[in-house]
């Protein structure tokens, strides 16, 4: 990095939670970052960035940036701080963390962290080992992927799939609860030069998405019914004898169980359950079954409805019976996250057989119920919070914030921003952004490793994740030096694994290259030959492991759930610019998304006699969120939609549509039902 006034000109990486990981350009002098754009020789990204990144130096360089370390004057929650040093700072925490350990052990500190930096190493690594060696209580991270990946796995053994870049090759996509051209921008041109060369894209989701209105076909099928849809192609293809009994016989096992679980299930039957039609079901199986390559691509939409597991698990079970893992271009693409690590050492970033044994897990969406519990032994008395912001993400909302309320809880936040979570902090700590940090960031959405060098010096006394947790090792006395290991000794740790799909692929060429891609071959297909790594070493479409745990051994519904008397089902989903609650309090991108609103159609408005562009309460047990009614034919009867992230309502009380959304946990898979939230709404 030089500080004269010449031009420096660094590559780095997107660290967003977003399956598409863009790598990027920043040109700096004098120690400022002066322009950042997408690299366009990224095969993958090539060169475009979002709606949100376009301006991610407005977001480096904003005005409202923590700087400083802050200690809270005010009361909790009011957001009044003064600056402090991190010396103070840093003995502070330790005293009272060493306090809270000697009086009630390391479990009454709860981390609290997500995917806000999904780097390999400023997402988890020094953090993981400090607080596993002090035997802190461990964090469930499930709000996000786990669901899918557990409900898939419990078919194939585990959720590898087809490499996002092979979608060219695929005939018929169905992007099935997800819409990418919002959240997954870099796939779009992959799909849309498969359609170039002959696709038909299906879209199904409840809601007609900007994804939805550019596909050829969209199902607008009920909420979380899509479990039963799958049994219905299932039926049909049985039925119609389109099953590729040769794969079928080879490489799964329990198609006799499934043939007669499925029976049931006719395209009729289900008409009633998704609401659609019974012809439409059909020729939807027909065309998924006979035209080839076939890929189904699911994301995270089926995954916050309480039957989320299940839906994954029943979907997984379409291309075994049709063998469309067989084709270049066929199967399922989900996310490529579990493969990617798979590939790197994480054990020797984590080092978990230096954790303490024995430590209770909290589930991450529990974590207003939990702050609140009498029965919690012992109870949380300190929150770690980074790379997260759980006032505004995760359910219950109210909950969450009375918990934050507590005199006796003990908040330290490491972030950017004040978020609404860190205005609970007694101490706000300066984090640094992407561009004044080192690491490899693994994609969630496609095969390739970049490396995100930092362009500029931390700004103010901004410090990395594996920063900070080097000096609250040392504040807390610690002398482990595995503890204090360097950002490039971990990423060469990590890159240490021999995987062969790493191969060639050193710390050097990263820092020359910018992005590598995985070393297999372009035309990679998982399971072409089976080879799923089951117990049964086969696709389980009957499971002996389900069935063991008490579940349903075979593809199901799973329970939906449904509102009662005169209540509306609300989707919560991400909207363009916002990144989960990031951006939201930038005037910019807070300007474009405007006021919360509530979608709904024309007969469920006129039946509560409400007009397009009213102010409205949006409500249940658990609270009231005012929004602007919109009138909109994207949702059908009984269904809501509100954008999520913003942490305002429309009457500008700091309230996000996460309050209205219950912990209630998924069937499996450790996550939740965002999505079966059940709401009236009325005038004001
Ligand atoms: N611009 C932007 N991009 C993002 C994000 C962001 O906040 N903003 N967030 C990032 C993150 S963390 C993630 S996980 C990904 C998520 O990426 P996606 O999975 O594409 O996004 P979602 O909007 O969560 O949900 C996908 C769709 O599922 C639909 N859906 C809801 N319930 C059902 C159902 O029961 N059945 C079916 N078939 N569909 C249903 C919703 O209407 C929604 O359109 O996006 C990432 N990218
Ligand atoms: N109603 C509803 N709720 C949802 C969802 C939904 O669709 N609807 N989606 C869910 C999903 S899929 C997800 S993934 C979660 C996301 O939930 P969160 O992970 O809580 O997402 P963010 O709000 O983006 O919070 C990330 C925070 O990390 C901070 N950060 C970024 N980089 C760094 C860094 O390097 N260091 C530190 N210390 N901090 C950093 C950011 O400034 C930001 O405040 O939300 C979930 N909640
Ligand atoms: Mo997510």
């Amino acid at each position: 990095m030089s500080l004269d006034d010449s031009l420096t000109v660094i590559r780095g990486a997107c660290g967003h939670d977003c399956p598409d990981t863009c790598t990027w350009i920043v040109e700096a002098r004098s120690g400022k970052a002066e322009r950042l754009y997408g690299d366009p020789e990224h095969p993958f990204t090539r060169g475009t960035l979002c709606a949100k990144v376009n301006h991610y130096l407005d977001r480096v360089y904003h005005p409202d940036r923590v700087l400083y370390p802050l200690k809270r004057t005010g009361k909790k929650g009011e957001g009044q701080f003064v600056r402090t040093t991190w010396d103070e700072a840093l003995t502070d925490i330790a005293g009272r963390w060493n306090s809270i350990i000697a009086e009630s052990g390391a479990e009454a500190i709860l981390p609290y962290s997500f995917a806000g930096n999904q780097g390999l190493i400023q997402m988890a690594s020094l953090g993981q080992r400090l607080f596993g060696l002090l035997g802190c209580s461990k964090l469930e991270r499930a709000l996000c992927g786990e669901v899918a990946g557990k409900g898939i796995s419990a078919t194939n053994g585990c959720g590898y799939g087809v490499d996002p870049e092979e979608l060219v090759h695929s005939r018929f996509i169905v992007l099935w609860g997800t819409n990418t051209i919002v959240t997954n921008l870099h796939l779009w041109p992959v799909i849309a030069e498969a359609r170039r060369r002959g696709a038909r894209i299906v879209v199904i989701d409840p809601v007609r998405t900007r994804t939805a209105e550019q596909a050829d076909w969209h199902l607008a099928l009920k909420p979380a019914s899509d479990g039963a849809l799958a049994l219905a192609m299932m039926h049909v293809i049985i039925r119609d004898n389109l099953v590729d009994h040769d794969y079928v016989q080879q490489y799964s096992i329990g198609y006799e169980q499934l043939a007669e679980r499925v029976q049931e299930y006719s395209p009729a039957t289900v008409a009633s359950i998704t609401g659609l039609p019974a012809e439409e079901i059909e020729r939807f199986a027909r065309e998924y079954a006979t035209t080839r390559p076939s890929l189904l691509r699911p994301l995270i939409g089926l995954e916050h409805h309480h039957n989320g597991a299940t839906m994954y698990r029943t979907l997984a079970c379409l291309p075994i019976l049709t063998g469309a893992w067989r084709d270049r271009g066929g199967g399922l693409a989900r996310s490529t996250g579990a493969l990617q690590y798979s590939t790197l050492n994480t054990d020797g970033v984590w080092l978990p057989q230096h954790d303490k044994p024995g430590v209770r897990t909290l589930n991450m969406r529990d974590l207003g119920r939990d702050l609140c519990s009498r029965e919690l032994a012992p109870p949380i008395r300190s929150l770690c919070v980074y790379n997260s912001n759980p006032a505004v993400t995760t359910p219950n909302q109210q909950k969450i914030r009375e918990g934050l309320l507590r005199e006796d809880l003990f908040t330290v936040v490491h972030d950017l921003f004040v978020t609404e979570t860190a205005r609970y902090a007694d101490y706000v700590l300066p984090a640094t952004s992407q561009i004044e940090s080192l690491d490899i960031v693994p994609a969630w959405g496609h095969h390739y490793l970049s490396l995100n060098r930092p362009a500029i010096e931390p700004l103010g006394e901004s410090v990395s994740n594996t920063e900070f947790f080097r000096r609250l090792a040392k504040a807390l006395g610690r002398d482990e030096s595995w503890l204090f290991e360097s950002d490039e000794s971990l990423l060469r740790t990590a890159l240490s694994s021999g995987h062969p799909w790493l191969k060639g692929i050193s710390y050097e060429r990263l820092w020359e290259e910018g992005y590598v891609r995985l070393n297999h071959e372009r035309d990679w297909r998982p399971f072409a030959k089976g080879g799923f790594p089951t117990s049964s070493g086969k696709a389980e479409l009957y499971s002996e492991a389900l069935f063991e745990r008490g579940l349903d051994p075979l593809p199901a519904v799973g329970e939906i759930r449904r509102g009662t008397g005169n209540q509306l089902q609300l989707i919560t989903g991400k909207t363009l610019h916002f990144l989960n609650s990031s951006y939201a309090h930038i005037d910019r991108h807070q300007r474009r998304e405007g006021k919360l609103f509530v979608e709904m159609n024309a007969d469920d408005a006129s039946g509560r006699r409400l007009n397009d562009g009213q102010l409205v309460e949006v409500s249940n047990d658990q609270g009231t969120v005012k929004a602007v009614c919109r009138i909109s034919d994207r949702v059908g009867p009984g269904l809501a939609w509100m954008p999520f992230g913003g942490n305002g309502d429309a009457d500008g009380n700091p309230l996000s549509v996460n309050t209205l959304t219950p912990e209630e946990p998924t069937d499996w898979g450790g996550g939740s039902g965002f999505y079966d939230t059940f709401v009236e709404i009325a005038a004001c």
